[in-house]
């Protein structure tokens, strides 16, 4: 084969899917998407964008459903969610994943995900499933609402960064503890613009879930998405899943290039921990001394299979949770739940005093289980940021399944390596493999009845672009904001997920919470950011919420990728600084103007933005293509779209199926 012929694993699989755009880096490209997913925190606001388009079915080959994160079921909000997500499910031919089923990308890995093929999903640790060699990307609800529709997913083609795996986990190293060391290299922003691309001899010894683990926490790079090639160790899952039908071998070609290369040696690699509240800030475990733990919580989409419980149980056997620390462990799963209650390891976890969650996520979104007050809680997840384990000043660690454990029995940080021997955990050659908590959906789907509860309020919509741009600037804020800061999530704030107006209530609640009553008094305004400002989650409520009290542009250092295009998709302008000296001079309160906005949209080079109340101007660009520029112009992509998809899509068949 020729050398420019030679293509890595990601540019086989998006030149596979191309529908529009070259392959050439920093330019948009469209892909056509074969699977999609949602969950209930983002899902109802994807679902009522999917009815706004009216298409009657979706045209992809899988569309999945999940309930993970409203579990908690303290009114009716979230119970009318799920049935709204249930009804609208099987009218437009989606699959619906019930509640305690498991974690959306548990379960799509476990039950949906296919080598070589594209998924959206509308959260942000959909690049899970590029453990199973499946490019897997995380989106708002809006551009999964048109993928399902059939329209393709446009994004700038990425960079591609080889992470070559040399060597072998000692042991009590794990996948979790390769990620952190990702992380602690390139940091949170360290992968935007990029897609990580896993190989080298390391990866023989890694099975499809702890390749998750890995691709699971490329979101928080802040990367595109995490892909690791289909090879005989993903044939053995897939086989153990009683789906070794949807195996092919796929991976890079030789001699094939990359824009960035990065080297870990797995002989070397010790266990780490994020400390709080950065998945960036790692150490090693072994530095951290004498720190007293509270709590524990194994679980979450990064570190909650059947392997990580096996761990646990194994470790937790015959021995109790020490008296200071109160423990969880939630199976990510109903097929890890259900294997773990077979095999008789549930009831040694359970002997030891740890507290047992349904398959969800739990005290990862600040579902129940927040830490006491100043508290210390190492957690197997993926996120550790401020606040969004719902206390407010506890400090949250990420860690293994293995060092969560070793704390829990000793009630302070502890190496794991210290735990001595671990008797062998065989691996099934068989998963308990049982779809009965996936409904499929109906035939004919005429009479199914759509229901919504009153908490499901109408989608607030933009109007076309104004001729000018004039506010206050309403809130100033520094560097790696999370969409956790733009719009918290818990128990109190998630069940507002399909109530826009009740929920921009809480937009910035933790930095400032009369953002909402000033941004809606000066009838909107705008938001001066520093770098990766967005970073975190899919949650496209962030955009939307703002949008909904006036927010019409956010001008900072960089943004991260999902929160960027959410506040495209909403028709907020995201506008970067030239000079980051600008971003010192702006006060809160200060009075900004773009004039001619349409002129300046129109145009790809530097514009003024005037501060009134300064008296000067300052440089921005918004650096949007001629799609995204067409989507501010119409005042979002649901407006855009609809001008463009033509309701003609009626009852065409999906192929769909449940691999059973
Ligand atoms: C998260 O981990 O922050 C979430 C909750 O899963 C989000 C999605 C959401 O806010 O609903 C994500 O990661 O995209
Ligand atoms: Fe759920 Fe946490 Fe995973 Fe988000 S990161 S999908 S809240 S388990």
């Amino acid at each position: 084969m020729k050398l420019e012929n030679r293509l890595n694993l990601t540019k086989k699989i998006i030149q596979a899917h191309l529908v529009e755009g070259e392959l050439i880096q920093g330019r948009e490209i469209g892909i056509k998407i074969d699977q999609t997913l949602t969950q209930d925190a983002t899902g109802t606001m994807s679902y009522l964008q999917f009815e706004a388009m009216n298409i009657s079915k979706v045209q992809t080959r899988v569309s999945v459903s999940y309930v993970d994160h409203n579990m908690l079921q303290t009114g009716f909000e979230n119970a009318d969610d799920h049935r709204y997500l249930q009804t609208v499910a099987a009218k437009y031919g989606i699959y619906f994943s019930r509640p305690g089923n498991g974690i959306c990308h548990q379960v799509h890995l476990e039950r949906f995900s296919a080598p070589g093929m594209t998924l959206l999903g509308s959260d942000s640790h959909t690049p899970t499933c590029g453990g199973m060699g499946q490019l897997a990307i995380g989106a708002g609800g809006l551009d999964v609402a048109v993928a399902m529709g059939g329209g393709a997913f446009f994004l700038i083609m990425p960079k591609v960064l080889r992470v070559e795996l040399k060597g072998k986990l000692q042991p009590w190293v794990t996948a979790k503890d390769i990620i952190l060391e990702v992380l602690r290299r390139l940091t949170v922003k360290g992968g935007v613009g990029k897609i990580l691309e896993y190989s080298g001899p390391g990866i023989k010894g890694l099975s499809v879930p702890e390749r998750a683990t890995i691709t699971n926490m490329g979101a928080e790079l802040g990367a595109t998405t995490s892909i690791f090639p289909s090879d005989e160790n993903t044939k053995i899952f897939l086989k153990a899943q009683n789906r070794e039908k949807s195996w092919v071998p796929i991976a890079a070609d030789v001699g094939a290039t990359y824009d960035e290369e990065i080297v870990i040696d797995l002989n070397k690699l010790e266990p780490l921990m994020a400390q709080p509240h950065s998945p960036d800030n790692v150490i090693e475990v072994s530095k951290l001394k004498d720190v007293p733990v509270q709590q524990v919580c194994v679980g979450s989409c990064t570190n909650s299979s059947y392997r990580d419980l096996m761990i646990v149980s194994k470790m937790l056997k015959g021995k109790h949770v020490h008296p200071n620390v109160s423990m969880t462990v939630t199976p990510g799963s109903k097929q890890v739940f259900q294997m773990i209650a077979d095999n008789g390891a549930l009831a040694d976890i359970i002997a030891s005093g740890a507290r047992i969650i349904e398959s969800a996520c739990g005290p990862c979104i600040g579902m129940g289980q927040a830490p006491p007050t100043g508290g210390v809680s190492i957690r197997s997840f993926n996120r550790n940021f401020e606040g969004r384990s719902g206390t407010r000043d506890a400090k949250v660690y990420l860690a293994s399944p293995e060092t969560c454990v070793m704390c829990a029995l000793s009630g302070k940080i502890e190496d794991p390596r210290k735990y001595g021997k671990l008797s062998k955990i065989n691996f099934p050659e068989k998963f308990t493999w049982d779809d009965t908590g996936i409904i499929n959906p109906p035939k004919n789907a005429k009479n199914i009845e759509v229901l919504r509860g009153p908490n499901i309020k109408p989608l607030p919509m933009k109007s076309a672009l104004n001729e000018k741009l004039e506010g206050e600037v309403l809130l100033k804020v520094g560097d790696n904001i999370t969409t956790d800061h733009i719009m918290p999530a818990g128990s109190k704030i998630l069940p507002l997920r399909s109530n826009i107006p009740a929920i921009s209530e809480y937009v910035f609640n933790i930095i400032d919470p009369t953002f909402p009553s000033r941004a809606k008094a000066a009838n909107g305004g705008f938001i001066i950011g520093g770098e990766n400002y967005g970073q975190g989650s899919s949650r496209e409520h962030a955009a939307l919420a703002p949008m909904y009290l006036g927010i019409k542009a956010v001008i900072a250092k960089s943004f991260a990728r999902i929160h960027r295009d959410n506040l495209i998709n909403f028709g907020i302008l995201p506008l970067v600084f030239i000079s980051p000296a600008d971003y010192e001079s702006i006060k809160q309160g200060n009075k900004l103007e773009i004039p001619d906005l349409k002129q300046v949209i129109k145009i790809d080079h530097p514009f003024p933005v005037k501060n009134v109340s300064l008296n000067n101007s300052f440089q921005v660009t918004h650096g949007l293509t001629t799609r995204q520029k067409e989507i501010i112009m119409a005042g979002g992509l649901l407006n855009f779209t609809r001008q463009k998809l033509s309701p003609i899509v009626t009852e065409k068949k999906s192929t769909a199926s449940v691999k059973k």
